[in-house]
């Protein structure tokens, strides 16, 4: 039995990894750091929780990392346990770094140290891109990151080829574009559009209050994604992928997919931070742009082109953007109807 240690499960990409591991029949061993409140609602809505063995663990404690690597002994690490919201990063960017560029050397360092057999994948991500010098990027695209998630990206992305080059590690990088999902983290855009929205819908007096929504972004499913970080992992030799749609869409295309599923009469008026939306029926404002929401430098767009994936590892993303509106959507309105 193949066993599997997955840093970050009990975030969006760790509990649909997990999902898909066990489905494969992996015996699959997830790190949790410690908190007082609930950390297991996805792996729990997931049905999973009771087949997973968790760990203790801190990307900031070197010891930690390989008494959990020694006891688990992984034929595969997914290391994605991250500090991944970009406007934090500006708030904590020491340990934003501690946490991304040195928990993923200190993940390295512990398998050349104790079994260089384990194969390895890195959440990269395309904030490296940041402000962009190529339109579609690939996995040639010179970095250029606009925040400190970015930069501590970038140091961990190289780490992980340098391991790879220096120490012949099986060390693989998915350079993943943005994919979203039910699961999706609450203050991520998507997330917050769809879930506000539908409390909106449903009779909530909430204003949703947004920053750049002339923002593009390429974005993919969760779902689809996980399944590239595997097929990584099940290649003779390790290489970094760009994963992506090959599609890119504004803030403002996503709310505008949103409130039309939600079947929302609406009208945008208004210009710059006085732009809003207006809810036909009720005539009260629904959305509205607040500077607070802005960051100190933007990522304006992101497009990947995928093709190397879907050359090397067969893959491809199977959701269209609508659909993934839906998803979203669907599971808000079923958590508010478990609610009440
Ligand atoms: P996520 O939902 O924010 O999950 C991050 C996970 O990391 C959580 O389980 C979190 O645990 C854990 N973590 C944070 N700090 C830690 C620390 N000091 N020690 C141990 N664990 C820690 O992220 P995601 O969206 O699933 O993304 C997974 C990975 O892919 C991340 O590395 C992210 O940077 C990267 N990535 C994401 C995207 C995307 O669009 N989703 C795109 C490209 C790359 P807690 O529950 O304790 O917070
Ligand atoms: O922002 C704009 C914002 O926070 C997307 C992480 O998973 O993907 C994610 O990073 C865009 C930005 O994701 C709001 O300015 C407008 O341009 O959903 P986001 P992100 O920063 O792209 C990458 C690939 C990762 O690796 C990261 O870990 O939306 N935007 N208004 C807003 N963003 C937020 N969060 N909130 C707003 O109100």
């Amino acid at each position: 039995m193949k066993r599997a240690l997955i840093t970050g499960i009990t975030g969006q990409d760790g509990a649909y990894l997990a999902k898909l591991l066990i489905e494969k029949g992996y015996k699959v061993y997830g790190t949790v750091r410690r908190s007082t409140s609930e950390k297991f609602v996805n792996l729990k809505y997931l049905n999973i929780y009771d087949k997973i063995k968790f760990y203790d663990f801190d990307l900031l404690e070197l010891s930690n990392i390989q008494n959990v690597i020694k006891e688990t002994k992984p034929h595969e690490i997914y290391h994605l346990a991250a500090q991944s919201f970009v406007p934090t990063s500006f708030q904590v960017p020491i340990v934003t770094t501690d946490i991304n560029s040195l928990g993923t050397l200190r993940i390295l360092d512990s398998i050349n140290s104790i079994n260089k057999k384990i194969k390895f994948y890195q959440a990269s991500t395309s904030e490296m891109f940041g402000k962009v010098q190529q339109i579609p990027q690939t996995e040639k695209t010179p970095f250029y990151p606009r925040s400190p998630y970015g930069v501590s990206k970038v140091f961990s992305h190289w780490i992980t080829v340098n391991y790879r080059e220096s120490y012949n590690i099986h060390a693989s990088s998915g350079i993943l574009f943005n994919h979203e999902s039910p699961l999706r983290g609450g203050e991520f855009v998507t997330k917050k559009i769809t879930s506000s929205l539908t409390r909106i819908k449903h009779g909530s007096k909430e204003v949703l209050k947004v920053g750049n929504i002339n923002a593009k972004r390429d974005w993919g499913y969760a779902g689809d994604y996980v399944y590239a970080m595997w097929l990584m992992l099940q290649q003779k030799n390790a290489d970094d992928y760009v994963i992506a749609t090959g599609k890119t869409h504004s803030v403002r295309e996503f709310i505008n997919l949103t409130l039309k599923y939600l079947n929302f009469e609406y009208k945008w008026v208004g210009q710059g931070m006085n732009e809003r939306v207006i809810n036909l029926n009720s005539g009260k404002t629904i959305i509205k742009i607040d500077k607070e929401f802005f960051r100190p430098a933007e990522v304006d767009l992101l497009i990947g082109n995928p093709g190397k994936a879907k050359r090397k590892l067969k893959w491809k993303p199977n959701t269209s953007l609508k659909k993934l509106v839906k998803l979203m959507v669907d599971y808000d309105v079923s958590q508010i109807k478990k609610t009440y």
